[in-house]
């Protein structure tokens, strides 16, 4: 049982979202999603349109999420690797290098990111 973690605000969800996630997934049999609060959101100077408990509706309906955890801060992620025996962990590739202290605790993967879309121009063209 390979377990595959990512973490993220997923705000109106697009398919760079879906891209990741179904990425993220085909590398193990369970992804686990650490979906950030609205309080930590703030701490990444991101503020999101949907509140937490949207968001967490929204992913635990996708095929590929077996579950969804709260993002909190920037220090949970290796307790998170351990109390879930996570095998990979995954991120888009414009956190390229800045996870790789995890390196320590399990597989780290960057994947490239989708082009053309982003919740910013979703927004503005709003
Ligand atoms: N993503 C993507 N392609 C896009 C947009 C986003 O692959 N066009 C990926 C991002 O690289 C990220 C995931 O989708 O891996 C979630 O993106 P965001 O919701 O913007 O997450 P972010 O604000 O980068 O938060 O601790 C890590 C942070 O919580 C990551």
């Amino acid at each position: 049982m390979k377990k595959v973690i990512t973490y993220g605000t997923f705000d109106i969800l697009h398919i760079g979202h879906i891209n990741i996630l179904k990425r993220a997934k085909a590398l193990g049999d369970k992804l686990i999603v650490g979906l950030s609060s609205d309080e930590f959101n703030s701490k990444k100077h991101k503020s999101s349109l949907l509140n937490y408990d949207n968001r967490k509706v929204v992913l635990e309906s996708i095929r590929y999420v077996d579950m969804v955890i709260p993002e909190t801060n920037w220090e949970q992620k290796i307790l998170d690797i351990q109390k879930y025996n996570i095998d990979i962990f995954v991120m888009g590739d414009d956190w390229q290098g800045k996870f790789d202290f995890l390196k320590d605790y399990c597989q780290v993967i960057y994947l490239s990111r989708t082009d053309g879309i982003s919740t910013t121009q979703i927004k503005e063209e709003l």
